[in-house]
């Protein structure tokens, strides 16, 4: 991006007149943004987005869109305080944007459109620097709208792991092992109803289930109707079918760090080691206050998992999903003891539930927020095309309103209190923050931080977070198909 200095000049004298729109102020950001950027040099990093076909088992191709021909992307590996720079060139054919997702950048380099960072339109290059002051597990990955086009946004290929590596290192572990769970394929399909029972604390909101049953006789839906979702045909960890990828080979008594990201679009997943236990260490990349061990780990899309799996039980073992469908439809890696012979083995887990307390400091009480910000999400069949029609607080978001939701005083302490009016489990974002889950369907917590957590059906969720981000940050739930269907709001912080 060139900068005409006398825009610049220009710009800058129209912010002095004051009260500028979000629109002009985010131009204005991506103008100082820029100018910090060296325009000569070769850069830290490099991504490609284009057409890619990647095989997921021998005979087992398809194509996508992916970065560096590549799925999943190329590993990132960063420093916590030091400044990269970054060329992303955009040789596909519609404007793109890369989400730097758990980082706090500014708005004009976030990667999200309508934060008013810059689409990369087809054919073109944008090179941004910053520097990532969030350690630990973090991902990037396309924010481009996808809509009925499926073989856009997230249902593409366009996801990249990204580790920030900390100035200090807890350590108690021998090696790392990055897994990125991800479904291709996708179709669109009838609506099915979403598996919640691995969701606790349980229990509905009769006041929330209410409000659905409202909207359903809204929209006046006929027995017969089934509204359209996205399901999809083939899975795979690290861009290989179960069985057809490397094993990951292991010793007696290692100790692995385990950090996995659901890059899924649309799905929640859980996923076990038959005969091993996961101490997790941390959630989103965030050291979690008590690191509880568990048998299933379970993510929601976007959610990423550090856990320490110490290998104490030698054999040939199948890591994946525990529904079997989606364990056999790819979504599995191989794991082999030295020495060990013979087909690897599955077994199915305990029942068990998945509850964020259960990694959260007992002691801790958040401190009462500056303010409390109310959404209700609600679910409207039928009315988005065949596909349900998301609003929270009685509004779709729109594309070309862009209108923000809530306007934030910087340095606040605010907090989020979801009401989800619908049967799913939503995995809401909140986009250049890391909020603190405080309350669960009435239920206190503290210390958990994250930047996206998962609410369950017809419950509540109280997170916290301090608004030390100017400008627009975008909040939604992280499956396309919600987002692109209204779920999505605008936060503005003045
Ligand atoms: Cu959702």
């Amino acid at each position: 991006m060139t900068i005409d200095r006398r825009d610049f000049l220009k710009l800058g004298s129209l912010l002095a007149l004051g009260g500028l729109p979000p629109a002009a102020r985010a131009a204005m950001q991506a103008m100082e943004a820029a100018q910090a950027v060296p325009a000569d040099g070769k850069a830290d990093h490099v991504l490609r987005i284009a057409p890619a076909k990647i095989e997921l088992a021998p005979g087992h191709e398809i194509s996508t869109l992916a970065y560096d021909g590549q799925f999943p992307g190329p590993m990132l590996r960063l420093h916590e305080g030091r400044r990269v720079v970054v060329d992303i060139h955009n040789d596909s054919d519609a404007p793109q944007v890369v989400h730097w997702h758990g980082l706090h950048l500014p708005a004009e380099i976030d990667g999200a459109i309508e934060e008013g960072t810059p689409a990369i339109a087809p054919g073109g290059s944008r090179r941004i620097a910053f520097t990532p002051e969030q350690s630990g597990f973090r991902m990037y990955h396309t924010h481009q709208g996808a809509g009925l086009d499926l073989r856009r946004g997230m249902y593409s290929g366009l996801f990249g792991p990204l580790y920030v590596q900390p100035r200090h290192d807890a350590g108690g572990y021998d090696r790392e092992v990055f897994l990125v769970l991800k479904d291709f394929q996708p179709r669109i399909s009838a609506d099915e109803d979403m598996d919640m029972d691995f969701l606790a604390p349980k229990g509905r909101d009769q006041s929330l289930v209410k409000i659905a049953a409202q909207a359903v006789d809204d929209a006046h839906v006929q027995p017969d109707w089934e509204s359209w979702s996205v399901a999809f045909g083939s899975g795979c960890i690290n861009g290989r079918m179960l069985g057809h990828g490397e094993p990951i080979r292991v010793r007696r008594g290692e100790r692995v760090l385990f950090h996995i990201l659901n890059a899924s679009a649309m799905s929640n997943r859980g996923i076990a080691l038959p005969g091993h236990w996961f101490r997790v260490v941390a959630l989103d990349g965030n050291a979690v206050a008590t690191q509880a061990t568990v048998p299933v780990l379970w993510l929601g899309a976007a959610e990423r998992i550090s856990a320490i799996v110490t290998m104490d039980a030698p054999g040939t073992w199948i890591f994946g999903e525990i529904d079997d469908a989606a364990r056999n439809g790819g979504i599995g890696i191989v794991v082999e003891y030295a020495g060990a012979k013979g087909a690897p083995q599955w077994r199915k887990p305990a029942d068990f539930a998945w509850d964020y307390r259960r990694f959260a400091d007992p002691q801790a009480r958040p401190r009462e927020p500056d303010h409390v910000l109310e959404m209700t999400f609600v679910e409207h069949p039928f009315a988005g095309k065949g596909f349900n029609r998301w609003a929270i607080n009685g509004q779709s978001f729109a594309m070309d309103a862009m209108k923000p939701m809530f306007t934030l005083q910087r340095g606040k302490r605010y907090r989020l209190r979801m009401h989800n009016a619908s049967d799913d489990a939503h995995p809401i974002h909140l986009h250049r923050h890391t909020f603190e889950i405080t309350n669960i369907a009435g239920h206190a917590s503290g210390g958990v931080r994250k930047d996206v957590a998962l609410v369950a059906g017809y419950q509540s969720m109280e997170v916290d977070f301090t608004a030390d981000q100017p400008g627009l940050s975008l909040f939604h739930c992280h499956m396309q198909a919600h987002m692109d269907h209204g779920f999505m709001a605008l936060l503005d912080c003045s």
